[in-house]
C-alpha cells in the first residue's frame, strides 16, 4: 500500500508542465508527415547578423531575398560545404522549405496539425507562410507549434516552413559561451570576433533532429505518465493520461504484451494497472531477456455539438524499479553495476544531426563491447537513441546541456531560471524512458564558487520534485575541494585523468591518486560512486614500447591501471566506469587538441583502437560476474 501511494505522488509531482510533449507516433487516429531532406539554406553573414530580421526574410521564398544553398536535414550545417566562413559560422542561419499538405488536413478543422522541431541549436524561431508560430531556446529538446489554424486561413497557399537558427551563446545559456570582439586594427580586421566556451566539443548547428508535421483530433492525448514498481510477480504500471481539447472523454486504457495479447485495461484516466506475471524491463547482460517493453495504449473518444473524436496513442511501457542505497544502484531490487561508456553526438561530415546508420552502428558496438550503459555527455540525446536503449536495455544516464559553467556569472538567477525549465522539458520528455535510471543536472561546473551551493541544492531539489522516482546527481571532476553540489546528490559521478592532464606520463601514479580520490568521496559522503570519465588520447595506429602518451600502448595502461583499482573497489561502493569515450569526436581547434579529442576506444568512423578489446574483455567478465547470462555468452567474451 505504501509503495501505492508512493507512485501516486511521484506522478503528481511529474505532471508540473502544462503541455506535453509525446514522441510523435503514427496510430489509427494521426498521421505524420516528414520533412527530412532538402531545405534551402542561408547564413545571415551582415555585420550585426541582423539582416534576415530587418528585411523580414520569412515574409517570402528565402530564393527572393538573396541566393540559397542546399542544406540536408537533420544535420550541422558546419562541414557540410567547403567554406570554412560557414564551418565557424556565428549568428543566425536560415533555413526554408514548402510543403504540400493533404487537402484533407486543411478540410477537417477537427485536425490539429502540429509542425515538430526535435531539436535545432541553439536558438531557433518559426514561421509558416510569414507568420512566426514559435520560437525555442536552448538545442537538444523538441518543441513544436500547431498551425493548421493558420493554414486553413488561406487554403490555397502552399505551406511554407522558414526556421531562423543562432548558435550564439552568453553566459546565461547552456552550455554558456561569450563573443569576444578584437578591436585592435593592428591585429585583427574590422567585425572580428570569436566565440569562447569551457566546454571540449565542437559547438555544431543547424537542425540536428527531424522536422513533421503531426495530425490528431481536436480532442488528444497530450501527455501520458507511467511510473512502474513489483510486487513479487504483479507488475504495478500507475499511469496518468492528460488530454486536451474537451472537458469530457471517453477513456480506454490497455496494457498489451509483447505477444499483442491484453494484459488489463481500465476506463480511467489515471490508476494503477496490475500485471500479472510480469515480465520486468532489465538492461542487457543481466537477463536472458532485456528490454522487454508493454505497450500502453490509450484510447479517447470525445464529441462536441458538431462532431465525435477519437484519438489513439500507444506508449511503450518497460516495468522496472530503481533504488539506490550507500553503497550500491539497485534496477528491480539486483544490484546493477554500470560498465559503460560516454558518447557524443557526433561524426563526420552531419556533425550532430540524427543518422540512422550512426545510431544502429554505434548500439551494434556497444553490445560487442559488452556495454551496458552510457551518459548522454554532456547533453540530452534524441528520442530515436532512447527508444533504442528502452529496446536493448541499454541504461541511460540522461545529462543536461549544463556543460561548461565556469563563470561565477551563470550562476546568477538568469541562468538558473534558465536551467530549471531545461530540466523540466527534460524530464518531461523523457520520464517515461525505463533505460533513463537517473538524472545528470550538470558536468563539471566550477562548484567551488560561492553561489554554485544554492545553485546545484535548488537544481537537483527541483529534479527531485519532478521526478522522485529516480536518482540525480552532477558530474565532478576530482578536484575534492569542488563538492559544493555533492551533499545533495544520490549518486557522486567522479571524472578523472591521471597521468594524461596530471602527472603526465607517470603510469605508476593512477592507483595511489585513485584510491585516495575514492575514498575521500566515500569518507567525506557515504553514497556510492561511479566513475564518470577517465581516459586517454590516442592518435590511432601510434606504437611506442614503452608506452608514452598519445599511443595505442599508453591507452592500454591507463585502463588497465584504473581497472585495478575498480575492481578492489566496485566489492565495496564504486557501482560503475564509463569510459571516456566511445569515439573520437570533434572539438574546436586549439593546440592540445589533433583534430577533435581522440580520447575514443573507437576512431570517429568507428574503428577500433587497441584499448577496445581490452574494454570488451573486461566488460564481459564484469557481465558474467554480476548479470545472468546464458552459456552461450559467458567469458571469453564472443569474437
Ligand atoms: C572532461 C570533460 C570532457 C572532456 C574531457 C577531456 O568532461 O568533456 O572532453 O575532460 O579533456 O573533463 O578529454
Amino acid at each position: 500500500m505504501l509503495r501505492v501511494l508512493w507512485l501516486f505522488a511521484a506522478l503528481d509531482a511529474a505532471l508540473l508542465l502544462d503541455t506535453g510533449m509525446l514522441f510523435p507516433r503514427e496510430s489509427s487516429s494521426r498521421e505524420r508527415k516528414e520533412l527530412n531532406g532538402l531545405w534551402a539554406f542561408r547564413a545571415d553573414g551582415s555585420p550585426n547578423r541582423n539582416q534576415g530580421f530587418e528585411s523580414a526574410w520569412y515574409k517570402s521564398r528565402l530564393a527572393e531575398t538573396g541566393p540559397v544553398i542546399d542544406m540536408p536535414v537533420p544535420a550541422s550545417y558546419n562541414d557540410i560545404t567547403q567554406d570554412p566562413t560557414l564551418r565557424d559560422f556565428i549568428g543566425w542561419v536560415w533555413y526554408e522549405r514548402e510543403v504540400t499538405v493533404p487537402t484533407r488536413w486543411i478540410t477537417d478543422d477537427g485536425l490539429r496539425v502540429v509542425l515538430r522541431v526535435g531539436s535545432a541549436h541553439y536558438y531557433s524561431v518559426v514561421w509558416v507562410n510569414g507568420v512566426k508560430v514559435t520560437e525555442h531556446e536552448g538545442g537538444h529538446l523538441p518543441f513544436e507549434a500547431e498551425i493548421g489554424t493558420l493554414l486553413r486561413k488561406d487554403p490555397t497557399m502552399p505551406c511554407r516552413i522558414t526556421i531562423a537558427v543562432n548558435n550564439t551563446l552568453n553566459l546565461h545559456t547552456l552550455p554558456p559561451g561569450t563573443i569576444q570582439y578584437m578591436t585592435d586594427r593592428t591585429r585583427y580586421p574590422a567585425g572580428f570576433f570569436v566565440q569562447n566556451y569551457n566546454f571540449d566539443f565542437f559547438n555544431y548547428a543547424g537542425i540536428h533532429r527531424p522536422v513533421l508535421l503531426y495530425t490528431t483530433p481536436k480532442a488528444y492525448v497530450d501527455d501520458i505518465t507511467v511510473v512502474t514498481d513489483f510486487l513479487d510477480n504483479t507488475g504495478l504500471v500507475r499511469y496518468g493520461v492528460s488530454v486536451k481539447g474537451t472537458t469530457s472523454a471517453a477513456m480506454k486504457v490497455t496494457l498489451i504484451d509483447k505477444g499483442g495479447h491484453c494484459v488489463v485495461s481500465s476506463n480511467e484516466a489515471s490508476g494503477v494497472l496490475k500485471v500479472p506475471n510480469v515480465n520486468l524491463w532489465w538492461p542487457y547482460l543481466m537477463h536472458q531477456n532485456p528490454g522487454y517493453l508493454y505497450s500502453l495504449e490509450v484510447r479517447l473518444k470525445a464529441t462536441d455539438e458538431s462532431s465525435t473524436y477519437e484519438d489513439v496513442y500507444t506508449l511503450p511501457v518497460g516495468i522496472r524499479t530503481v533504488n539506490v542505497s550507500s553503497t550500491q544502484f539497485f534496477i528491480n531490487n539486483k544490484p546493477f553495476y554500470f560498465h559503460g561508456v560516454n558518447k557524443h553526438e557526433d561524426a563526420d561530415i552531419r556533425g550532430k544531426g540524427l543518422d540512422w546508420p550512426l545510431i544502429v552502428k554505434d548500439f551494434n558496438l556497444m553490445k560487442w563491447l559488452g556495454a551496458n550503459s552510457f551518459r548522454t555527455s554532456h547533453y540530452p540525446y534524441a528520442e530515436e537513441i532512447l527508444q533504442m536503449c528502452d529496446r536493448h536495455g541499454i541504461v541511460v544516464i540522461d545529462e543536461s546541456p549544463g556543460v561548461g559553467i565556469k563563470d561565477i556569472r551563470s550562476f546568477g538567477n538568469a541562468s538558473l531560471s534558465h536551467h530549471l525549465a531545461v530540466m523540466d522539458e527534460l524530464v518531461r520528455r523523457d520520464k517515461n524512458h525505463p533505460s533513463v535510471v537517473m538524472w545528470s543536472v550538470a558536468n563539471e561546473p566550477a562548484a567551488e564558487m560561492p553561489p554554485a551551493e544554492n545553485y546545484f541544492k535548488t537544481l537537483i531539489m527541483h529534479t527531485k520534485a519532478l521526478d522522485p522516482t529516480r536518482p540525480v546527481t552532477y558530474i565532478t571532476d576530482s578536484n575534492f575541494s569542488r563538492d559544493k553540489g555533492a551533499p545533495f546528490v544520490d549518486v557522486i559521478c567522479v571524472n578523472s585523468y591521471f597521468s594524461w592532464y596530471h602527472d603526465p606520463g607517470h603510469l605508476e601514479v593512477i592507483p595511489v591518486q585513485l584510491n585516495t580520490q575514492f575514498e575521500d568521496w566515500y569518507g567525506k559522503y557515504k553514497k556510492p560512486i561511479i566513475q564518470s570519465e577517465y581516459g586517454a588520447d590516442v592518435v590511432p595506429g601510434l606504437h611506442n614500447d614503452p608506452p608514452v602518451m598519445f599511443t595505442e600502448e599508453y591507452q592500454k595502461l591507463v585502463l588497465q591501471q584504473y581497472h585495478s583499482v575498480f575492481d578492489q573497489k566496485r566489492k565495496k561502493y564504486v557501482i560503475g566506469e564509463l569510459i571516456w569515450n566511445f569515439a573520437d569526436f570533434m572539438t574546436t581547434q586549439g593546440i592540445t587538441r589533433v583534430v577533435g579529442n581522440k580520447k575514443g576506444v573507437f576512431t570517429r568512423q568507428r574503428q577500433p583502437k587497441a584499448a577496445a578489446f581490452i574494454l570488451k574483455e573486461r566488460y564481459w567478465r564484469l557481465a558474467n560476474e554480476t548479470g545472468a547470462l546464458p552459456l552461450w555468452t559467458k567469458y571469453p567474451c564472443p569474437l
